[in-house]
């Protein structure tokens, strides 16, 4: 494997190295790390969009990557987990279908499954994020849903977190699962075609202009016909502005980087062997886990 090759076509864009480069690092592919250390990573935002099932968040996607797409910026989405499909074919454009290709070379759409990871997001994303970065996409998206751990795993991978919420009855607001308070840089109250959205929105303000430590923008959006779409992009810019030099920045490199530590001091860690292992001894008199562990540390 020539592994400066890959990351020069991956640098140059080039689709199915980009794919190839993915599903290496995914796999953990002996060598990949030359090709991890090659990587040119830019400071472009990376935004996660997470909010609870049906609440509109890959139409959203979809809205914002032809929003940016028509402004000639390159756009990577990761989705997490898919329960509903993109539906990316109208961003395609005429010219492009007539000429016979089904793909936008500026969107790349990459589905990770959630599995068998830590925290709900998959164990490949920080890799995946940082390839996509190499490969000179302008913006990368990455929509979670927000079940259980995951829309707090979001915000740390994640410049900007979207939480997505659709109009409820006033008091609604005061049940929003605590934490995401803090982990929203922008609040979208989707479905402001539904009654009731500029008042949930109004209260949505009001919480968010409580929060101790920074103020979200609540953004109204439709969708389903792409009302909001330009303010919501112009609040993920205005934030990711604010981003540039401060402190959540480095808390986000510091946690990514005990991340990749954790994982390749656990790369040859044999869970099944371990559980074999533990089966012949932990029952013994005297066996303690502590002691045992201490086979691990280096
Ligand atoms: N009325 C209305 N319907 C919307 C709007 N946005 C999305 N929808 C509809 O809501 C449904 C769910 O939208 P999705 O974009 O799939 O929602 P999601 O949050 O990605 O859903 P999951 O990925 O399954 O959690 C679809 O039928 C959309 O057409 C909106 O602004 N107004
Ligand atoms: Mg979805």
């Amino acid at each position: 494997m020539d592994w400066q090759l890959l990351s020069h076509k991956v640098k140059a864009g080039e689709t199915a190295s980009i794919a190839r480069a993915i599903s290496l690092v995914e796999n953990n592919h002996p060598g990949c790390q030359t090709l991890l250390e090659s990587l040119e990573m830019p400071q472009i935002p990376v935004i996660g969009i997470t909010g609870p099932p049906g609440a509109g968040k890959s139409s959203i996607v979809n809205e914002l990557a032809g929003y940016w797409l028509n402004n000639n910026l390159k756009v990577a989405v990761i989705a997490v987990d898919p329960s509903s499909p993109f539906n990316f074919g109208a961003l395609l454009g005429d010219r492009l279908r007539m000429a016979g290709h089904f793909t936008n070379p500026n969107l790349f759409i990459r589905s990770l499954s959630s599995r068998g990871s830590l925290g709900g997001l998959s164990s490949g994303i920080l890799e995946t994020i940082d390839i996509f970065k190499h490969a000179g996409f302008d913006r990368i998206i990455v929509e979670t849903v927000g079940v259980g751990q995951s829309e707090v795993e979001i915000a740390g991978v994640a410049d900007t977190t979207v939480v997505v919420t659709v109009p409820e009855s006033g008091d609604e607001v005061q049940a929003l699962k605590s934490g995401v308070m803090e982990i929203a840089d922008v609040f979208v109250v989707n479905k402001a075609d539904r009654e009731g959205a500029a008042r949930f929105a109004g209260h949505l303000r009001e919480r968010a202009r409580e929060n101790k430590t920074h103020e979200a923008q609540v953004i109204e959006t439709i969708a389903t016909t792409g009302k909001g779409i330009e303010e919501l992009s112009k609040a993920i810019s205005d934030h990711h502005h604010s981003m540039a030099n401060n402190a959540r920045r480095f808390i986000l490199l510091t946690d990514k980087l005990g991340r990749i530590i954790a994982k390749r001091r656990m790369a040859d860690f044999d869970a099944e062997k371990q559980a074999q292992i533990l089966q012949q001894i932990a029952n013994k008199p005297g066996f303690n886990l502590y002691v045992y562990a201490n086979k691990f540390s280096q």
